[in-house]
C-alpha cells in the first residue's frame, strides 16, 4: 500500500496545515517544523527561490518530518519536473485555467502510463535510485499534482479541469481569484467564498483533495466545512511583519 499523506494511521482523512516560507531560510523551515506545521510551502512563483535554495528547503522540511510542497513558477515542463526532482511531494501549479493546461501538467508531472514525466533514476526525486521496484507506480501515487484554481476562467472551467485524469486535487488561490473577480483581497466577500466552496465541493465529490490559502476567518471556516484538506495558514513574512510592527508600535507608540 502506498503512503497517503492525507490519511492518518487508521485511514481516516487528515487535514494538513502549512506555513509558506517566503524568506528562503532553511532555519525558518526548521522552526515551522519544530512549531508543529505539517507542510512547508516552498514558493517558486512569488519568492526568489532558486532551484538549489528550494532543494535545501525541501531537505530541511524532511529533516523535521514535514511534507515539502513546492509551488512552481509556471506550468511548463521544466517548472514541474524540477519541482519533482528536488523532492517536492506536493506540487502546486499556478494559473491552470483550462483542461488543456491541466492535461499538460499531468503529462509533465506523472510517469507513464498516466503522463510522460521525464525519468532519471539518479535524481533526488527518485531517491537517487536507492529504492527498489515499483518506483513508477509508487512515485505517481506518493506525489500530489495539484493545479491552482485562481481565475474566473478556471472557476468556469472547473468541471473540465477536474475531469482530467491524473490530477490529485485542486488548490484555490484566493489572492488572484479575488483580484480577477474585481474584489481584490476581500477574503470575506461572500462571492469569493461561494466560488471557493463550490470548486472544493466538486473536487471532494470526485474523491480528490482540495487546498486553499486561508488560515482564519469566514473563508477558512467555509472551506473547512466544505471538506478542504490542506490550508496554508500564513507566511513567514506575514508573521514576521506582524511581530515586528507590534514591537515597533510598542517601542515607539507612546513617543
Ligand atoms: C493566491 O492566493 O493567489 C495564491 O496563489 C496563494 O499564494
Ligand atoms: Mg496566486
Amino acid at each position: 500500500m502506498f503512503k497517503n499523506i492525507f490519511k492518518d494511521e487508521k485511514g481516516n482523512s487528515k487535514k494538513l496545515y502549512a506555513c509558506s516560507v517566503i524568506t528562503g531560510s532553511t532555519r525558518v523551515v526548521e522552526l515551522a517544523g519544530l512549531c508543529g506545521f505539517d507542510v512547508v510551502w516552498i514558493d517558486m512563483e512569488h519568492a526568489s527561490s532558486t532551484l538549489d535554495g528550494a532543494e535545501r528547503m525541501v531537505i530541511a522540511a524532511e529533516a523535521h518530518d514535514m511534507i515539502p510542497l513546492v509551488r512552481t513558477s509556471g506550468y511548463r515542463r521544466e517548472h514541474i519536473l524540477h519541482a519533482l526532482e528536488i523532492g517536492g511531494q506536493i506540487i502546486v501549479v499556478p494559473m491552470v485555467n483550462d483542461a488543456d493546461t491541466a492535461r499538460e501538467t499531468v503529462a509533465y508531472g506523472k510517469f507513464s502510463p498516466v503522463g510522460r514525466r521525464g525519468f532519471n533514476r539518479g535524481s533526488r526525486g527518485l531517491r537517487f535510485g536507492v529504492d527498489g521496484d515499483n518506483w513508477m507506480e509508487r512515485v505517481n501515487a506518493e506525489t500530489w499534482l495539484i493545479p491552482q484554481i485562481e481565475t474566473v476562467e478556471a472557476v468556469s472551467n472547473i468541471d473540465d479541469i477536474l475531469a482530467v485524469e491524473g490530477l490529485d486535487g485542486i488548490f484555490i488561490g484566493p489572492g488572484d481569484l479575488s483580484s480577477d473577480m474585481g474584489i481584490q483581497a476581500q477574503f470575506d466577500n461572500p462571492r469569493l467564498i461561494e466560488n471557493a466552496v463550490s470548486c472544493i465541493r466538486k473536487a471532494k465529490a470526485m474523491g480528490l483533495v482540495a487546498g486553499i490559502f486561508a488560515g482564519e476567518g469566514p473563508l477558512f471556516e467555509a472551506t473547512r466545512e466544505a471538506g478542504a484538506d490542506l490550508f496554508i495558514a500564513g507566511s513567514d513574512s506575514k508573521i514576521l511583519r506582524e511581530g515586528m510592527q507590534a514591537v515597533v508600535q510598542q517601542l515607539k507608540g507612546s513617543d
